[in-house]
């Protein structure tokens, strides 16, 4: 699509579609937000008016085909991202959709099936941390040889504090999501197994999840362990390390400055996820931008978005039955090589 300035229309205005708003019109060179749909009313009026006073459609599918829009961000919730990214591929619009791409596998394969269908890639999945630079450094060290071979992946997710409450599939589906994503990207391979244990928040509630641990292996014999935190109490911090034959390279997961004061040393730690990774939010954005302006795909695709749910359900088995359960990817097919 070789235009001046691609138009999106943006699906959903919460916490995360309220910050691509900003980073799309404040921050990325070549678009704008043109439409925007979300199902409160108020929140959809308030981030058209901070768009230069966007379109406000009341159904995600009028936006989708909208002659105004050339391209569709999808931050609505989880549970409607395999539908719109279905209806995009059937407009023929490309479209960055938000993790998860679907809460199961079975809708998962719909959109992979349409892709497939469409003979083209459309879709991105919103997987930013492949823009964070943090996690970039763990990618470049791996795949350049610098450590051997990867024998061991480790990342910690702590988030600060969740006001709802959570069930260990949800953790998986929505946060852990990323984690099952970063494993597969930097190590370079399938996992093939994983096996979940967590503590609940409430006793009384045990498929509430405060702390989980997914104990994962890969197709090359690796092995490896996603921890998550939904209550840290203290701030969010996303880290990551890989161990290799002659080395491990760690994420430094504070990118704030170190302070020596009053006979103490100490670093600020990120409060939430939009501080911690609010630049890599923007160059995915960007890339995403400059894509679709190229007439190319770019970053985790519909394959990427599938295989995370594979091994996510794999996950929600393992959960069930209390024993490792088997993820099996499959077949890869040539338009995702
Ligand atoms: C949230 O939806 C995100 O995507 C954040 O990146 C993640 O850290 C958090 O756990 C999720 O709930």
């Amino acid at each position: 699509m070789s235009k001046e300035t691609i138009h999106v229309g943006l699906i959903g205005t919460g916490a995360i579609g309220g910050l691509h708003a900003d980073n799309l019109m404040r921050r990325t060179l070549g678009t704008r937000v043109v439409a925007v749909m979300d199902i409160d009313p108020e929140r959809a009026n308030a981030v058209a008016a901070a768009c230069d006073g966007a379109r406000v459609h009341a159904d995600a599918g009028d936006l989708i085909t909208d002659p105004a829009v050339d391209a569709i961000l999808i931050a609505s919730t989880d549970r409607t991202h395999a539908d719109f990214a279905i209806a995009c591929i059937e407009a023929g619009k490309p479209a960055l959709c938000e993790k998860p791409l679907a809460m199961t596998v079975a809708d998962a394969e719909r959109v992979l099936r349409a892709e497939l269908t469409a003979g083209r890639r459309l879709v991105q999945v919103g997987f930013m941390r492949e823009y964070d630079l943090a996690h970039r450094d763990i990618y470049d060290l791996l795949h350049g040889g610098v450590i051997g071979a990867a024998l061991k992946f480790r990342s910690v997710h702590i988030n600060p504090r969740f006001i709802r409450e959570l069930t260990i599939d949800s953790v998986i589906t929505n946060s852990l999501i990323h984690d099952i994503h970063s494993a597969r990207w930097i190590m370079g391979e399938e996992i093939s197994s994983a096996y979940v244990q967590w503590v609940p928040t409430d006793p009384a509630s045990p498929l509430s999840a405060r702390l989980a641990e997914i104990q994962v292996t890969f197709e090359s014999g690796a092995i490896g362990s996603l921890e998550y935190n939904g209550d840290s109490g203290y701030g969010y911090e996303v880290t990551v390390e890989v161990t290799g034959e002659t080395g491990s390279a760690r994420t430094a997961s504070h990118p704030s400055p170190s302070l020596r004061q009053a006979g103490m040393a100490s670093r600020a730690i990120t409060p939430s996820w939009p501080e911690r990774f609010a630049q890599a939010y923007r160059d995915e954005v960007q890339a995403w931008i400059d894509a679709i302006g190229n007439n190319e795909a770019s970053g985790p695709s519909v394959w990427d978005g599938y295989l995370s749910l594979v091994v996510a359900e794999a996950c929600i088995r393992s959960a069930e039955a209390g024993t490792p359960q088997f993820a099996n990817a499959g077949e890869r097919p040539s338009m995702y090589q």
